[in-house]
């Protein structure tokens, strides 16, 4: 860390990173084998004219500008752009298909009218797509294609940003509510940056070099291969997010070529990398440069990791580079890291007490009767930033009043400088994501010598007997049934329909579609999921690829499950999903 640490502005980073000529980004696209790359100076200009196009638009500073952009370097430059002129950038994610239409308008306007942006940009396609939503949103003036604006010559006219200034809003895609916009101020960005960067991982400035091919619109890939770049004059290579997703050789190819050294994805992209890489494929691949692979946004299993660090090894990967992370928009970004140069770090613990009593007890070796009590790995995601604190108490404290103890399960909340000053007009939901000072997480989980362990959200914990099951347990289990496809699993509890005690379900996605098949599998995945877990399983539901809803950055919504299983909608849903940018229907 260095002593001289002072917080600047995003413009400001970006200004400062201008003077490099060597460094900037470079971006793949699908449809044809050139990649240009801006320099961070060619950065500068670029986001100037877009900036410039916005202010003559009529925006000003602090006004909100919808941004539907799914060419990543049109979203670079007017999101740079347009926080260079003192705008409010709102990230929206892009329609996927024509699918499920209905409902990407409806959380579209949502968002756009949440936002009062008064100018939403986008492609000519898309804005044919939105149809009237300028009719039905009315305080927004214009929705404007991206194209002319490519061309545009108008010159900035920068507006100075205070750091208490907010600089973006981050629509969370809630698995329960509607979006909410978290807001970022500048302040939340540089602290956040410093913690990623210099604490978290020791990154060199200019000679790391990054590669991702996240989607812009979410969190880990806006501020972590966008944001913190400008902060420490790094090199990145976009990927669009499908390229990868149809054909994930293209991510490590990518680090191979460009000597990539630091790359995240969540646990899912690791397992794709296992499942869909080809042993030609691999040939010529060299991953000894990557010295930092990231893995957050969702529960991490260590196993997936271990494979990935297996298959890979001869192509030079080194399980040491596995850094396991854990983030949240409402905390700007990240809240902490696993400690660099170490891999993956397991904290096992009995079941049983976990459980039944919400402590994490270690297992030891020697420990008798260790088996019976069945082992969990929990993998472990560091401590709290210099300057940040992580507190667990129990989730109805709302004073945060007294701590948990060590080991003990309970809410995760959070102090300190990347911790979001709300949500954007939302007042009444602010006041409620706070106890005490304290940012609610709404996860739960539990320290052990400072260090973090994520169980699961405490909203999806399913209880019987008195016993805390966290969903993803029972979905790695079933998701391990041959048949069944993995990452297209989701587990819940419910009361109905008879009210008196809560009732275990699995749904699933499966190509198996004879119903003798269908059964046998559904036998299967209730005998794998009680033998593993010791619970009874009360409904195992097998349903088409795609029918499973997931948020637009591809977690699966537990709660809108549970509804729709209610309502009886589950079993009819024969389309595919609302928003599946990161659909891995096709791939797992
Ligand atoms: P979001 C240079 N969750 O997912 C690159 N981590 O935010 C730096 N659950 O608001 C990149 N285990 O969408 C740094 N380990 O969801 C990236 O997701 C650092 O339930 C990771 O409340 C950033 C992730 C950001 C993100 C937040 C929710 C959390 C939690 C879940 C995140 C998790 C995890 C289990 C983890």
């Amino acid at each position: 860390m260095s002593a001289d640490w002072k917080p600047r502005t995003v413009a400001q980073a970006l200004e400062d990173a201008a003077v490099s000529t060597q460094t900037g980004f470079r971006f793949l696209e699908e449809s044809t084998e050139v990649e240009p790359f801006f320099t961070h100076a060619g950065i500068e200009r670029s986001s100037a004219r877009y900036g410039g196009a916005l202010q003559a638009l009529g925006l000003k500073k602090g006004d909100r500008v919808a941004l539907i952009l799914p060419d990543n370097a049109d979203f670079v430059f007017a999101f740079l752009g347009a926080i260079r002129a003192g705008i409010v950038p709102v990230p929206i994610y892009p329609p996927t298909g024509l699918g499920k239409l209905a409902g990407y308008l409806e959380n579209t306007l949502h968002i756009v009218e949440k936002s009062g942006a008064k100018v939403l940009v986008t492609s000519g396609e898309i804005k044919r797509m939105l149809g009237t939503i300028q009719a039905k949103a009315p305080q927004l003036e214009q929705v404007v294609a991206i194209e002319p604006l490519r061309s545009a010559r108008e010159d900035l006219r920068p507006v100075k940003a205070e750091l208490s200034d907010p600089c973006f809003l981050q629509f969370t895609s809630g698995s329960t509510s509607r979006p909410k916009g978290v807001i970022l101020t500048h302040e939340n960005l540089a602290a956040n940056v410093r913690a990623i960067m210099q604490l978290g991982l020791a990154a060199r400035d200019s000679v790391d070099s990054g590669v991702s091919w996240l989607p812009l619109y979410h969190d880990m890939g806006l501020i972590g291969f966008v944001i913190a770049p400008l902060y420490h004059v790094n090199t990145i290579t976009f990927l669009p997010p499908l390229l990868f997703l149809k054909r994930p050789a293209r991510w490590l190819e990518t680090l191979s070529r460009y000597k990539g050294s630091i790359s995240f994805g969540p646990n899912f992209a690791y397992a794709l990398c296992v499942k869909r890489i080809r042993e030609q494929e691999m040939e010529g691949l060299d991953l000894s440069h990557w010295r930092i692979a990231g893995c957050g946004a969702e529960p991490i299993r260590a196993e997936n990791l271990r494979a990935f660090a297996d298959k890979f090894a001869r192509v030079g990967f080194d399980e040491k580079a596995f850094v396991c992370c854990y983030g949240m928009a409402e905390s700007t970004l990240a809240i902490s890291f696993s400690k660099i140069n170490t891999g993956v770090v397991t904290d096992t613990v009995k079941g049983d007490a976990l459980w039944a009593e919400g402590k994490a007890v270690p297992v030891r070796a020697d420990d008798e009767g260790a088996e019976s009590e069945g082992a969990v790995p929990i993998v472990q995601c560091g401590q709290a930033f210099e300057g940040h604190q992580i507190g667990v108490f129990a989730p109805d404290d709302e004073e945060s009043a007294r701590p948990l103890a060590d080991r003990d399960v309970g809410e995760l909340r959070l102090r300190g400088p990347s911790v979001t000053p709300g949500y954007y007009n939302e007042p009444e939901i602010t006041k409620q994501a706070f106890a005490g000072g304290w940012l609610r997480t709404g996860d739960l989980g539990y320290l052990a010598d400072g260090f973090v362990h994520i169980c699961g959200r405490s909203k999806e914990v399913i209880i019987v007997n008195g016993r805390n099951y966290y969903p993803q347990d029972l979905e790695w289990e079933a998701g391990a049934v041959q048949g069944v496809r993995k990452g297209n699993v989701i587990a819940f509890g419910t009361m109905k329909p008879h009210n008196d005690r809560e009732r275990v379900v699995i749904a699933f996605e499966t190509t198996v579609s004879q119903p003798a098949e269908k059964q046998a599998l559904q036998a299967e995945v209730r005998k794998a999921v009680q033998q593993a877990l010791g619970l009874t399983v009360d409904d195992v539901v097998a349903l088409a690829p795609g029918v499973l809803p997931k948020t637009s950055s591809g977690k699966l919504q537990r709660a809108r499950t549970r509804e729709l299983f209610e309502s009886g909608e589950l079993l009819d849903r024969t389309s595919a999903r609302e928003v599946d940018k990161l659909d891995l229907a096709k791939e797992l």
